[in-house]
């Protein structure tokens, strides 16, 4: 029988063009992800055949629409493994959904005197809602280092840190500019210990490897669509269903309640509580529908052959003079990041689109990771199911180029 990564080229039409007269080699993934022709279709199909508001009609194209929908919720929640589908939350995404948990869990349940315990590796999306909150309620910020440029978690200080005052503990499972993989189940078993509650980033995992809620254990798991091969603008937070019972609604209006009368109202149990308004019914059955397709590839596959790709690139761009590369030399997500001593990020990005290469170049959401590893920007090059071999013998020779240019070579 046909594996589908035979032809996982041809799934994805994006691909097959021409950028600046070479041909597209995309090697921005964490940014975004390409989406297959069978999401595409799903959200076509959709529209074309289906499309009615959720949850309020009594006609069939609404009762239609309602089943695609909490068929959607279905699918994502036993795509890593939660226990009902009343524990999936559909969001515009990680950010919403970290922001969702900070406001809602961490404004009814942090006061002065409690501790929100980070690391210093998190994107500013696991970072700003939580000073947010913190100057909302009094509690304190603290941070688990990061250990230099290796880019591991600083585990030896996680005992001398996880005090029974930290009331939460949110981390990201893969860092998007690392490339570290977290022990994200080692990390909540400890976190319980102390009764904090764990959140986990999965921003950068959940297209890429294989996740279950129950056997990492965590309390709360916030990710996006367009980072698994799905759309923009959805995404979702899982979370424990006694958690998420107990926590004030985030946003307020249609859906939500289960009565309202002119000066009070009382909110329906989850998931319904967390989706005001219309929610994004027609984005969620394409999130649907990228689950079957990364199950369709096997996400233990996924998972091998874009931390392959990496660690092929970081050995390959290891032998670049003047390179200085951060995160694990050895297992890694699906990432590679490094910085030139002579040459500016940016740079380096322009002229890789000149040879019709997608890299990313910034600080990448990590301004505080970068301080602490005295850099301001690096050169980032993320791989998915896509991309092959061939392509990292054209970033190499794009940087190549590059160092010539500015009188760099070996
Ligand atoms: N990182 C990157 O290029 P949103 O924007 O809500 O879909 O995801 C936010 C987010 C949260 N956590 C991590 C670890 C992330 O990597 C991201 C998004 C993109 O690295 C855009 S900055």
């Amino acid at each position: 029988m046909p594996s589908p990564w035979d032809r996982i080229r041809d799934e994805f039409p994006i691909l097959n063009q021409q950028v600046n007269g070479r041909p597209l080699v995309y090697l921005d993934n964490a940014a975004t992800t390409q989406k297959p022709r069978t999401v595409i279709a799903a959200l076509d199909r959709f529209y074309a055949q289906d499309n009615a508001n959720v949850h309020r009609g009594l006609h069939a194209l609404s009762m239609r629409s309602t089943n695609h929908y909490e068929g959607a919720r279905a699918r994502v929640a036993a795509f890593i493994n939660a226990e009902a589908p009343e524990e999936v939350i559909f969001t515009r995404g990680t950010t919403e959904s970290i922001n969702l948990v900070a406001s809602s869990w961490g404004g009814a349940n942090l006061r002065k005197g409690d501790v929100i315990l980070l690391t210093e590796m998190e994107h500013h999306s696991n970072l700003v809602p939580w000073q947010v909150v913190a100057q909302r309620t009094g509690a304190t910020l603290r941070y688990l280092p990061v250990t230099g440029d290796e880019g591991l978690l600083d585990l030896s200080a996680l005992d001398r840190m996880l005090t029974p005052e930290v009331k939460v503990f949110a981390f990201t499972h893969v860092s998007n500019t690392l490339g570290t993989i977290n022990p994200v189940a080692e990390l909540c078993a400890r976190a319980r210990k102390v009764g904090a509650v764990t959140v986990i980033d999965a921003a950068q995992s959940i297209g890429h490897m294989p996740i279950d809620v129950r056997a990492i254990g965590c309390d709360f798991l916030a990710f996006s669509g367009h980072k698994m091969a799905s759309v923009t603008g959805i995404g979702a937070l899982y979370g424990r269903r006694a958690l998420l019972d107990a926590m004030p609604p985030y946003q307020v209006g249609g859906g939500m309640i289960s009565r309202v009368d002119f000066f009070e109202s009382l909110w329906k149990p989850s998931p319904e509580r967390f989706e005001a308004g219309t929610p994004n019914f027609a984005d969620a059955v394409a999130l649907g529908a990228s689950c079957d397709f990364l199950d369709s590839l096997g996400r233990q596959r996924i998972r091998e052959h874009d931390g392959r790709l990496a660690r092929a690139a970081y050995e390959r761009l290891a032998q670049l003079p003047g390179i200085r590369l951060i995160g694990p030399a050895g297992e890694r997500g699906g990432l590679v990041s490094f910085a030139f001593k002579s040459v500016h990020a940016h740079d380096v990005v322009t002229f890789a689109d000149e040879d019709g290469i997608a890299l990313r170049g910034g600080h990448h959401c990590n301004q505080p990771l970068m301080k602490r590893l005295g850099l301001t920007s690096t050169v980032r090059a993320s791989f998915y199911v896509y991309n092959e071999e061939r392509e990292i013998d054209a970033l190499v020779a794009s940087m190549q180029r590059t160092l010539a240019f500015f009188g760099l070579e070996a």
